[in-house]
C-alpha cells in the first residue's frame, strides 16, 4: 500500500511556497490550499492547457479543482486525502507553471 500522504511541514512550506508566490500562486483564505488564475488568448489555448494538466493529473493521481470560462482557468490545489497542502500540490503547481509558459 502507498504511504499515506502528509501535509507539508512548516520548513517545507517555507522552502517551496515563496517560488510559487513569485509566479502568482496565493494561499487561499481560510483553507490550506493554493490558487492561481491563468488567462489565455482564447478558449482553444485555455482548453489545450487544461488537457495537458489533465493528463499529468491522471499520471500523478492528483487532480486540480478548477473553473473555466472561455479563456480563463482558475485553479485551486489541495490534497483532499490529508486535508491540506502536500508535496503533490507543489509538484503539480510547478508543472502547471511550466506548461502555461509553452
Ligand atoms: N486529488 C487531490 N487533489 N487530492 C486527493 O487526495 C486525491 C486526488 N486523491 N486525486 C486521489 C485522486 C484518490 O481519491 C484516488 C482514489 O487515488
Amino acid at each position: 500500500m502507498a504511504p499515506k500522504i502528509q501535509r507539508l511541514p512548516e520548513g517545507e512550506r517555507a522552502h517551496h511556497l515563496p517560488p510559487l508566490h513569485s509566479t502568482q500562486w496565493v494561499v487561499v483564505a481560510g483553507r490550506d490550499a493554493i490558487y492561481k488564475e491563468f488567462v489565455f488568448k482564447d478558449f482553444n489555448q485555455a482548453f489545450g492547457f487544461m488537457s495537458r494538466v489533465a493528463l499529468q493529473a491522471e499520471k500523478m493521481d492528483h487532480h486540480p479543482e478548477w473553473f473555466n470560462v472561455y479563456n480563463k482557468v482558475q485553479i485551486t490545489l489541495s490534497t483532499h486525502e490529508c486535508g491540506g497542502l502536500s508535496q503533490l500540490d507543489i509538484t503539480l503547481a510547478t508543472f502547471i507553471d511550466q506548461i502555461s509558459l509553452m
